[in-house]
């Protein structure tokens, strides 16, 4: 074990501190502390946390790693590692998962859509059901995430089956639990050849609150092929600071102080920053940055709401992660003027299909330069230069 924080001892119970994600390829030190200092801008998403310059692909993959443990630690709660037993059974379209942990178990289904012919095919993870068009060459996995975590109010929190397992006092908010969902079924499929999906090729979409969590999901779970958050806004692609600047500029736009009090998408270790998201050692730029260099189209509307310039700044600097990488092309944004709040107007299907053809069907499709939305201007809330990550 390269890390120098002593996980491996803990390895059976569930961690109070921030969790490691299962990215553990490189050697980093993970803080278990996080700035809160009062930044405007959005945080330099080429700066250690210690002041370290992040030069190197392999140094931004210890940066995410410690952009994960900071919004684990300030904004989601804890994201457990995979339980010490996971098992799948395959009936008929369902598939029946079981997670063991401490003495206790609880299992969920999922219901697979398949195209006709012989598999193993691509796949879309659809949160509730898709609020997009899944092409029928590509199977359908759904979830119904609200087992996993409710999401009726604010009095849902600690409710549902993640929260059986792991008890109601687990610090993960519901996009956290959902996550937890979707990582352990990739772990199903994985271990179930029979249910015929390649779990190299897995989507994951959700419109609107399961637009939030569908966003978390390809953030956490760096199993996941493509990212297809639909309309999540605030909490998925809007940044926290940029929403509060438009608040502040007379916008009807949901922001970190509304959303705590709304519902429990977010771990009550949120409601410290809900006032003042400017001492978030990250923002939701970053959010995006731990999806890269995997695929990522976040799709918009430009419901106020939803705030559209937040979103179309905050993934105009998630892009320029992208580039940093070397790979601007693996994410894109498309938006559409202002249409029915989860609806797919006919105008963005071309971004969507480019994206599903490249990154799930392995199609030699382009997805340069998809930047769609209303003016926005992102060079307002930036104080640092992209680098050529090296
Ligand atoms: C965009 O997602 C949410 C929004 O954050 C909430 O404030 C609102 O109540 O519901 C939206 C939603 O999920 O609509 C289906």
């Amino acid at each position: 074990m390269k890390y120098s924080i002593v996980l491996p001892l803990l390895a059976t119970t569930v961690l109070a501190a921030p969790v490691v994600e299962q990215r553990q390829d490189a050697a980093c030190t993970i803080p278990t502390t996080f700035p809160t200092t009062a930044n405007d801008k959005l945080p330099n998403p080429f700066k250690f946390f210690d002041g370290r310059a992040v030069t190197t692909k392999a140094d931004f993959d210890c940066k995410n790693k410690e952009v994960s443990a900071a919004m684990q630690a300030q904004e989601l709660g804890d994201f457990p590692k995979k339980p010490s037993t996971v098992t799948a059974t395959l009936s008929g379209t369902s598939l029946s998962i079981t997670s063991t942990e401490g003495g206790k178990s609880v299992s969920f289904s999922v219901s697979i859509k398949k195209p006709s012919g012989s598999g193993p095919f691509p796949a879309i993870i659809a949160y509730g059901a898709a609020s997009l068009p899944i092409p029928a060459n590509i199977a359908t996995i759904t979830f119904n995430n609200d087992d996993i975590a409710a999401q009726q109010s604010s009095s849902s929190r600690g409710k549902g089956k993640f929260f059986d397992l792991y008890g109601s006092g687990h610090s993960a908010g519901a996009l956290t639990a959902w996550a937890w969902g979707v990582d352990r079924i990739m772990d199903a499929l994985e271990a179930t050849p029979g249910a015929g999906i390649d779990p190299k090729r897995v989507g994951v979409t959700g419109c609107s609150r399961n637009g939030k969590g569908a966003f978390v999901a390809a953030a956490l779970v760096n199993r996941i092929a493509l990212g297809l958050p639909q309309e999540s806004g605030s909490g998925g692609a809007a940044c926290w600071r940029i929403s509060d600047s438009e608040k502040a500029k007379g916008k009807n736009i949901q922001t970190s102080s509304e959303i705590v009090g709304e519902n429990v998408w977010f771990s009550t270790r949120f409601n410290a920053f809900s006032t003042k998201s400017n001492t978030l050692a990250t923002d939701h730029h970053q959010l995006a940055g731990l999806v890269a260099p995997r695929g990522l189209l976040s799709i918009e509307n430009e419901i106020d709401w939803l705030g559209p310039v937040a979103t179309t700044a905050c993934m105009k600097a998630s892009r320029l992660i992208y580039k940093a990488l070397g790979v601007p092309d693996n994410m894109g944004f498309t938006g559409s003027g202002n249409h029915n709040h989860c609806s797919f107007p006919s105008n963005q299907q071309a971004d969507l299909t480019a994206f599903i053809n490249r990154f799930l069907l392995n199609q030699n499709t382009s997805t340069a330069n998809i930047e769609k939305g209303p003016t926005a201007d992102v060079s307002a809330y930036i104080d640092w230069t992209a680098p050529t990550l090296t």
